[in-house]
């Protein structure tokens, strides 16, 4: 028997810094019903899906940097979507930023969860790849703070059994990792579903990059194919407090073919059934890991981060 999942991904457009946490469910809460109404049993959320993305902001005010995340979950605000995925028996994907107080200190973490149709949290991932700088610079006109804001995740690539396959999560940096998608892949994950806002021109960039679709696409097919699994990512996108950001939310295949993709950069949802054994043919051959891999030549990829390259002459 075919196993199948039907996913949406539940892209967003813009949320200001003014727009209320209200609005801002309000507007998962339409997407989650559109999903549900498609079909669907998982619909994936973006990365700080619950608010704009603060870490472009120089942000000294603790209180307020606190105002932008979490303390609990469900929190107040959020309970509502998951008395909802109850209700509906839907699953869900949410990315938003977390305040942990485990050993008396107080942490922040880019988090995103995994709920179940029953409204349970059944996964739980703290973001590993931070881009960005630990302090502002003063010579970009944006900024980019999550290594400022955030601490690196430390609850590793795990997959969870859901919706009756193996699922993986990440956050939009991991994406363009390799190993994300392959250390996920070993961790037996079928489908890889991650949020993301992807600035139009970084911090670093005079001008837009007009690569920076080709790219989002390109890391997400290669992870997909190179590992046999579905991949969806989903954007937050569109002109967010005045700074730009890539829309392209999709669900690849494992073959790597875009099966769905956002055309706008505004809320909007899309849709596929996913067949989880798409790639059993690969996976038993070509890309058969457990007969294919050759641990002893890939050390360097635990043993440095950085590249020693040979001397030179
Ligand atoms: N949010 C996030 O991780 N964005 C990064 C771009 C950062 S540019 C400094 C991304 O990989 O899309």
């Amino acid at each position: 028997m075919r196993r199948m999942i039907s996913v949406a991904a539940a892209q967003l457009g813009p949320i200001s810094r003014d727009d209320s946490r209200a609005s801002v469910i309000a507007r998962l809460l339409h997407h989650m019903r559109s999903a549900h109404a498609k079909g669907c049993e998982l619909v994936v959320f973006p990365e700080l899906a619950l608010t704009t993305f603060f870490p472009r902001w120089i942000i000294e005010d603790e209180d307020e940097l606190d105002s932008y995340c979490e303390s609990e979950m469900p929190s107040p605000d959020t309970e509502q979507l998951f008395d909802e995925a109850k209700k509906l028996g839907i699953g869900f994907y949410l990315g938003y930023g977390e305040i942990d107080r485990a050993e008396g200190r107080k942490r922040r973490f880019n988090t995103a969860i995994l709920v179940d149709g029953n409204g349970r949290i059944i996964h739980k991932y703290r973001k590993i790849h931070l881009p960005g700088r630990a302090e502002p610079d003063p010579n970009y006109a944006i900024q980019h703070l999550e290594k400022k804001y955030f601490e690196v995740g430390d609850l590793g690539f795990t997959a969870v059994r859901a919706f009756g396959g193996v699922l993986g999560t990440c956050i939009c940096n991991d994406r363009r990792w390799a190993e994300t998608y392959r250390v996920l892949a070993l961790r037996g994950a079928e489908m890889v579903v991650l949020g993301y806002n992807t600035p139009t021109r970084s911090f670093w960039e005079e001008h837009e990059n007009p690569l920076s679709d080709f790219h989002n696409r390109l890391s997400m097919q290669a992870g997909a194919y190179q590992n046999c699994m579905w991949v969806v990512g989903v954007a937050k996108a569109g002109i967010e407090d005045g700074a730009g950001l890539i829309g392209g939310s999709c669900i690849v295949a494992p073959t790597g073919e875009i099966v769905a993709q956002c055309t706008t950069r505004e809320d909007e949802l899309i849709t596929a059934d996913c067949d989880l054994d798409l790639a059993a043919g690969l996976k038993q051959n070509l890309l058969n890991f457990e007969v294919n891999r050759q641990i002893d030549a890939y050390r360097p990829i635990t043993e440095q981060a950085g590249i020693t390259p040979p001397p030179e002459e």
